[in-house]
């Protein structure tokens, strides 16, 4: 039996139901909210034609003739980007920023005549465009002579702190796994080793970023607040749980399928972060010009990320001129449209929705709530049920081919399983099921014409709490 949505008025009387640990913190959700962002890998190895430079190359190398920051920052927010995450420093320790710790950065260059910050353009550029700005500082630096030793780390940490206290607010701090290996090292050319469980000493780094930029998520392949998905293609695991066990890792010593899938009995909330880059590298390279993913490529690299309720950090990486290419701003925008398209609006937004289960019975949690707009409102079922319907009753028969699950963050990823019927012929029929929904489920497949829509929850760790339900149609 269905009972009616608001069947009472909501009276605050009705506790809500309790979280299911672990929770997202404030700023893991203030992250999650962001959908998709942009990286900038924009450095030495756009001028001498590598993906990873050795450390010995000249900073006389490194000189953008038509450097644009607003060009930048303009195409990104015009193809939907919420932040831009800047290498500042990538694996051959050349610095963006003139550092006062060395001198391989932009000062010695002849950019600017040595007198450029490319950190500080760019991080202003964002904020006039409404862009969050994060930063790529990478761990492994192959011109440093010290790498290896601990006054390496006083110099990375020197350097982030740098970063930290010099370019305004900052959403993502972005650390990668390669490190150690063969490189420069200030000429002694030789392969370097690290303990990578130990060498950094993280616990006192993450301690530095929440001392200088509270507001911060950190990303690793360990976390803490943001993991790696496991693979650079943008596609999370069609399950994939927020959770993991944190002490499992550490930047570089990851376990790709677990990264890639989460870990359901987790103790932590380290939501996934799917990093790819529209062309093949991820520094421009000319001959990779006629490789820019197009926009429907990037729209199934949504549905695989954004749709698994993963973040997507899609690199879009400026070229010798200092600015973004046409074909990749062309791509961007485009896939951009698209989604602004399928998504502007919920084809169930005046339907009527009723559930087999409301809390207490009351209109606070109604199963009209998940078609309110508000991802802070939810319908939810008293405690100890698990197994509850909601249909969904449309004016008319509609045609959709994307169903949008959102659950309520603050309180947990609840669900386990579930399943959508359509009303077909005088019965229910299935046309989808899955599993983890968290921040967002996008299920996508053959269109379907109904005026009836019903999610089945079939397994769920306490009573589920449903934040929203959307009907799209993107043409297909
Ligand atoms: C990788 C790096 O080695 C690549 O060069 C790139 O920066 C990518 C985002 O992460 O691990």
């Amino acid at each position: 039996m269905i009972s009616a949505g608001l069947a009472a008025d909501a009276t605050g009387s009705v506790a809500p139901p309790a979280p299911r640990p672990p929770t997202p913190s404030l700023r893991q959700m203030q992250w999650q909210d962001l959908g998709v962002c942009g990286f900038l890998h924009f450095n030495m190895n756009t001028f001498t034609g590598k993906e990873w430079g050795y450390g010995d190359e000249s900073e006389t190398n490194f000189n953008p003739t038509d450097f644009d920051a607003d060009q930048i920052a303009r195409v990104a927010a015009e193809g939907g980007m919420r932040g831009l995450i800047l290498t500042c420093k990538h694996h051959d320790g050349f610095c963006l920023w003139p550092s006062r710790y060395t001198e391989h950065s932009v000062k010695n260059s002849p950019w600017k005549d040595g007198k450029g910050d490319v950190v500080r353009e760019i991080s202003d550029a964002c904020r006039r465009h409404g862009l969050q700005f994060g930063i790529y500082l990478s761990p492994w630096d192959r011109s440093r002579a010290d790498y290896g030793r601990p006054e390496y780390i006083t110099y990375f940490r020197n350097q982030l702190r740098e970063l930290l206290t010099h370019y305004g607010p900052i959403f993502e701090v972005w650390f990668d796994g390669a490190n150690g290996g063969d490189g420069y090292y200030g000429g002694a050319r030789e392969k370097r080793t690290i303990d990578r469980a130990t060498y950094y000493d993280w616990p006192n780094t993450v301690k530095l970023v929440r001392q200088l930029q509270p507001c911060a998520c950190i990303f690793s392949d360990g976390g803490p607040d943001i993991r790696w998905v496991g693979n650079e293609d943008g596609h999370a695991g069609s399950t994939c749980w927020a959770t993991l066990n944190l002490r499992d890792f550490a930047p570089g010593l990851a376990d790709e399928n677990l990264l890639n899938h989460g870990d359901r009995s987790g103790s932590d909330w380290v939501p996934a972060e799917c990093d790819v880059s529209i062309r093949p590298g991820w520094f421009y390279h000319a001959s990779e010009d006629a490789k820019v993913k197009s926009p429907s490529q990037l729209l199934d690299i949504y549905f695989a990320s954004v749709g698994r309720g993963a973040g997507l950090v899609l690199n879009v990486p400026p070229d010798r001129r200092g600015q973004i290419a046409d074909g990749d701003a062309r791509s961007l925008r485009e896939f951009h449209d698209a989604l602004e398209t399928t998504f502007a609006r919920n084809l169930a937004r005046d339907a009527r929705a009723e559930a087999s289960n409301v809390r207490g019975n009351d209109s606070g949690f109604a199963a009209q709530r998940v078609l309110d707009g508000w991802d802070d409102t939810y319908w939810a079922t008293d405690d100890g049920v698990t197994n509850a319907q909601l249909v969904i009753t449309l004016a008319q028969p509609t045609m959709f081919n994307i169903v949008s699950l959102r659950e309520y963050l603050p309180l947990g990823q609840r669900i386990e399983s579930f399943a959508l019927d359509q009303w077909r012929d005088g019965q229910w029929v299935e046309f989808a099921a899955g599993t983890s929904i968290g921040k967002q489920c996008l299920v996508r497949g053959a269109p379907v014409t109904t005026e009836k829509v019903r999610l089945r929850v079939l397994k769920c760790a306490q009573c589920p709490a449903i934040a929203e339900i959307g009907l799209y149609a993107d043409g297909s």
